[in-house]
């Protein structure tokens, strides 16, 4: 995992300007180019998004990541309904989206390379997860194993 503009901390569950569970170096800032693209796909999906995290997860061919909620961006901007825009690069993933609360059913898509996938707005909170990768689906030209996912958020 990669954080740009604010780093994740994975253990104290919480965005913190300085990598205080690695390095206590500062998060590198994020792109403009990034910042630029996630807006056009919110604005693709009528929402509005002033990223300003991006996080970076690779995927091998026994990634997962179990159902869960983004809920720790700042209390405005999951009250506002600022959506994450997730961009999908490499091998399909089996993503599953699902309701409010963890026990709802849950829908399952694949997520290609070059798919995005926005939830703000009333499904903001949404549980959401990846149950497995799809190896050796990955466009041949990019030369990867394994899935890389972007999610951009406006904290
Ligand atoms: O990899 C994905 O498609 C989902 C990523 C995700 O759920 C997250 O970063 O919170």
């Amino acid at each position: 995992m990669l954080s740009l503009g604010r780093h994740w901390n994975g253990v104290a569950y919480r965005y913190e300007p300085t990598r205080s569970d690695f390095d206590n170096l500062p998060a590198p800032p994020l792109p403009e180019s990034f910042r630029r693209l996630a807006a056009e796909i919110a604005a693709a999906a009528d929402m509005s998004l002033d990223a300003d995290i991006a996080i970076l997860n690779y995927y091998d061919a026994d990634g997962r990541m179990g159902l869960h909620q983004d809920k720790d961006e700042s209390p405005d901007s999951i009250a506002a309904g600022r959506p994450v825009v997730s961009v999908s690069l490499g091998d399909t993933a089996r993503f599953l989206f699902g309701g409010l609360k963890r026990r709802d059913p849950v829908e399952a898509m694949p997520l290609e390379s070059g798919d995005a996938f926005v939830f703000g707005g009333a499904a903001r909170l949404c549980y959401h997860g990846v149950s497995r990768i799809v190896p050796a689906t990955a466009p041949r030209e990019l030369a990867l194993s394994g899935r890389f996912n972007l999610t951009f958020r406006q904290f």
